[in-house]
């Protein structure tokens, strides 16, 4: 095990305390920072964290993801499709979308707010949304959350706090605040994966609104699809059509991400345009790759600018470190998963297996239990919403989220 794979203070499991995890905001005052597994971010394909994923993959992974869907019919909805620990990476879904925000080499999120106009102010959202597309490693996917599973994380004055709202689906929401930058966002994930065949197709529902609260601009943006291609070459893509919209100043982002089943090798190209509405007339236009540099081309004169530059932000990212272990809710997803993220980083496939699946028994059971009872649960840190036509919609309870006992260095 590397130290980049896995914080260095983590690697050493000398102390073996027992807890109960899940017991909703119960403070653990025995875990420690040997206790957990924290591994490195996911970041861009080249970075050495991601080849340091091959060590805890399972051999022959395509073969067996090959075999593990020869009897499921194209166009099958995997919402409730359980995986063996072979096929995860050690984190749970909430720590990506914690890592995507926090995890990054320099300021993006603090940064928006700073543009002196609308469209510099609208470039900076732009190129912080570039920096949330992260190279997911063929073949393994993160834990779905377990219900009222949460993660907690910090970054200098950004603050953010996710909770898995609802099992089936699987909605989880997100509530991130930097005071001190005055930035807010407030988001509500949820994905419908099929098989298609020769992949996985899904489709990412739920909406994300991010808020300046200096200049008062909301920008809302939607999420683009994420495939899994097994065959010719086994490949996660980002896919489709997004829109980034700033309410107040009309500009818009419509931009198209490369990839989608039939197209070859630009598959991680995204390209499009700035608008502003109502006239819809193009300002910029955009074109790049979301792993490297994108570019915006200025109409009016032919001037081209870099928006964002994927390898600056993304190189070498640093691994979360646990400041406040006393700080750690049992409902953390490193708490949850902490057995699961040993057998699988330890290889030792037998003990991730057997720990999986008590998470998710201990789920059942509770769900079952609900149900006899008759009771339904509410979310700790939002209240939520949901209709046919308009989809899930999370609110915080909170004004603002507290600094995380899980930090990520600067
Ligand atoms: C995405 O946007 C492009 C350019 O506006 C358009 O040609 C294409 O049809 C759109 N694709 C989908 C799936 O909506
Ligand atoms: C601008 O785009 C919006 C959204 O697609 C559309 O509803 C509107 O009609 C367009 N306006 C003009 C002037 O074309
Ligand atoms: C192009 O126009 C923009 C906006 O008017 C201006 O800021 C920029 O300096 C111009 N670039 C060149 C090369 O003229
Ligand atoms: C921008 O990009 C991501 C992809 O990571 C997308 O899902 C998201 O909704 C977009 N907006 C924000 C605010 O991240």
């Amino acid at each position: 095990m590397k130290s980049t794979l896995v914080h260095p203070q983590a690697t050493n499991h000398g102390m073996h305390h027992h807890h109960h995890q899940a017991d909703a905001d119960q403070k653990l005052q025995v875990i420690t920072n040997n206790d957990v597994v924290i591994t490195a971010p996911l970041g861009l394909d080249e970075d050495s964290s991601s080849s340091d994923d091959r060590q805890y993959k399972a051999p022959n992974l395509l073969r067996r993801i090959l075999s593990l869907v020869k009897n499921i019919r194209p166009g099958t909805s995997l919402i409730s499709f359980q995986l063996p620990p072979e096929f995860n990476i050690p984190k749970s879904m909430l720590q990506i979308y914690g890592e995507t925000v926090c995890c990054v080499n320099k300021e993006m999120i603090g940064k928006c707010n700073e543009g002196k106009d609308p469209i510099e102010r609208f470039l900076n959202v732009l190129a912080w949304n570039l920096s949330t597309f992260r190279s997911l490693p063929f073949g393994v996917a993160p834990y779905n959350p377990i219900l009222g599973e949460t993660h907690h994380i910090s970054r200098g004055s950004l603050n953010v706090l996710l909770e898995q709202v609802s099992h089936h689906p699987p909605v989880s929401a997100l509530h991130a605040t930097d005071d001190k930058n005055r930035v807010e966002i407030i988001g509500c994930h949820y994905s419908v994966p099929k098989f298609v065949g020769n992949g996985v197709d899904t489709q990412v529902l739920g909406t994300r609104e991010l808020k300046l609260l200096n200049n008062g601009e909301n920008y809302v943006m939607n999420h683009p699809r994420l495939v899994i291609r097994f065959l010719p070459v086994p490949s996660v893509l980002w896919s489709g059509n997004v829109s980034v919209l700033c309410e107040q100043s009309g500009l818009e982002a419509r931009l198209t991400f490369g990839g989608g089943f039939f197209l070859g090798s630009n598959s991680r190209s995204v390209r499009g345009k700035i608008i502003l509405r109502p006239s819809n007339k193009t300002l910029y236009e955009i074109s790049g790759r979301w792993d490297g540099v994108v570019s915006a081309k200025d109409v009016s004169n032919g001037s081209m600018r870099v928006v964002y530059d994927a390898k600056e932000v993304l190189s070498g990212l640093k691994t979360p470190t646990l400041e406040d272990p006393q700080g750690l809710w049992g409902t953390d997803s490193i708490l949850v998963w902490r057995k699961v993220n040993e057998g699988i980083v330890k290889g030792r496939w037998d003990e991730a297996r057997e720990a999986k699946t008590e998470v998710e028994e201990k789920e059942r059971a509770l769900v079952r239990e609900r149900n006899e009872k008759g009771e339904s649960v509410s979310p700790k840190h939002f209240s939520i919403s949901h209709t046919i036509e308009n989809g899930w919609h999370c609110l915080p309870l909170q004004k603002s989220v507290s600094l995380a006992p899980l930090i990520v260095p600067i």
